[in-house]
């Protein structure tokens, strides 16, 4: 199945004006179920004249897969994206609402312009400690999927990390816990889950028995775009599934051995569905690291934030301070340690990646202000 709800290409219809009035008026429907807006509307006016609007449902390789009125087409992106891309934030992602040129007996198509993003979610790239990697754009709900099949399957520390995460995208968190046909205590989870998103919803469902699923139709529909993050084999694809109604999305048999899914999800896909709206599939993000501001860190922590304030000193770091409220509360047991631990390992990692930043941009600096530099070069030739 396609992305595109409407599958096949648009078959010409201008030899009959009224055809093809209707023709426009259900292919506009098309794009507004697919998330178009007013917002995107106006962004696209400068582009109206030369190119038409399409969103990225794939990201392969070498190329995109679009979905715009004439159908799905393969895109590549334009010379003038590439030069002035400075980094992979700027490159086009799944969700991008785009401008494009059709070529649509061929089936392809050229990328001109990206508008832009109203919401998105992003990650840190590995092994890169300032680059983004955008996992997908114009979400606006979030589903945050763990199982509750077996305490293999559950973190509550990986849920922390993907709040953080999810806070910082603009988009809605809403918290699955899918499986609890092999659940015996589901309300264990859910208190458990509660204890650390206390303002979140939270879905007990199981995406093959369909059952809780019904529920979750009110993030759906007409304009909406709903992002599927969670770890491998944790049943995203099987949610995909059961809300199409349809086998659209392939699903892995989890291994025997260890319980882990396999990676049958190899890339992000934006699925368009029948009643409106549109669900991004994407595989799972094994060594997910943070790409946030203090903002979410500290949303995602409101208890050890409250705690803080009553530290003896007002920039507690809550490690060796005396009278910190923090360790306190550890030590009388009203805070989890794990929970503590995780909140010093993200905090690290925030730092560190503001620290890179902020070296990066001193060097931007010197490159972009040659002049400053010959003068301390100067300077420090006279001083010799
Ligand atoms: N028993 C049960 N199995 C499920 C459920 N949801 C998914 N699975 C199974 O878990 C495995 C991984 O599912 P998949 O959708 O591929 O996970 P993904 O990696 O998150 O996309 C598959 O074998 C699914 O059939 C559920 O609610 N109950
Ligand atoms: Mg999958
Ligand atoms: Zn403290």
């Amino acid at each position: 199945m396609s992305a595109c709800p409407e599958r096949s290409r648009r078959a010409s219809s201008t030899e009959h004006p009224e055809a093809q009035w209707k023709d426009e008026a259900r292919t506009r429907k098309q794009l507004t179920d697919l998330g178009w807006n007013s917002f995107f509307e106006r962004h696209f006016a400068e582009h109206k004249d030369t190119f038409i609007p399409a969103r990225v449902t794939r990201h392969l390789k070498h190329h995109y897969q679009v979905c715009c009125e004439e159908g799905e087409l393969t895109a590549k992106i334009s010379g003038n994206i590439r030069h002035r891309a400075k980094h992979k934030g700027m490159f086009p992602a799944v969700g991008d609402w785009v401008a494009i040129k059709a070529r649509v007996e061929e089936g392809t198509a050229r990328i001109h312009a990206i508008l832009p993003r109203q919401t998105k979610f992003s990650r840190k790239v590995i092994l890169s400690a300032t680059d983004e990697q955008v996992v997908a754009t114009n979400i606006t709900t979030v589903f945050l999927m763990t199982s509750v099949s077996g305490d293999r399957e559950f973190s509550l520390r990986r849920l922390e990390r993907y709040l953080t995460l999810a806070r910082e995208s603009g988009a809605a968190p809403v918290i699955l816990l899918n499986k609890v046909d092999l659940c015996d205590d589901p309300e264990h989870y859910t208190e458990l889950v509660r204890s650390v998103a206390p303002d979140i919803p939270i879905h007990v469902i199981s995406a093959t028995e369909k059952t809780g699923t019904k529920e979750l139709e009110r993030y759906l529909g007409t304009g909406n775009t709903v992002a599927l993050l969670g770890s491998s084999g944790v049943g995203k694809s099987a949610l995909v599934n059961a809300l199409a109604g349809d086998e659209i999305a392939p699903t892995g048999e989890v291994r025997e051995s260890d319980g882990a899914g396999r990676h049958t999800t190899t890339h992000r896909e934006l699925y368009g569905l029948e009643n409106g709206g549109a669900l991004i599939d994407t595989p799972g993000m094994r060594e997910l690291q943070m790409w946030s501001d203090e903002r979410s860190l500290l949303e995602s922590f409101p208890d050890i934030v409250e705690l803080g304030e009553r530290c003896r000193f007002v920039n507690c770091h809550h490690v060796s301070e005396p009278d910190c409220a923090v360790k306190d509360a550890i030590d009388s047991g009203t805070l989890d340690e794990a929970r503590y631990r995780n909140f010093l390992k993200i905090r690290q990692e925030h730092d560190a990646l503001v620290k890179k930043r902020e070296q990066i941009a001193k060097t931007q600096q010197k490159i972009d202000n040659p002049k400053r530099q010959t003068w301390r070069k100067k300077t420090a030739r006279r001083r010799r």
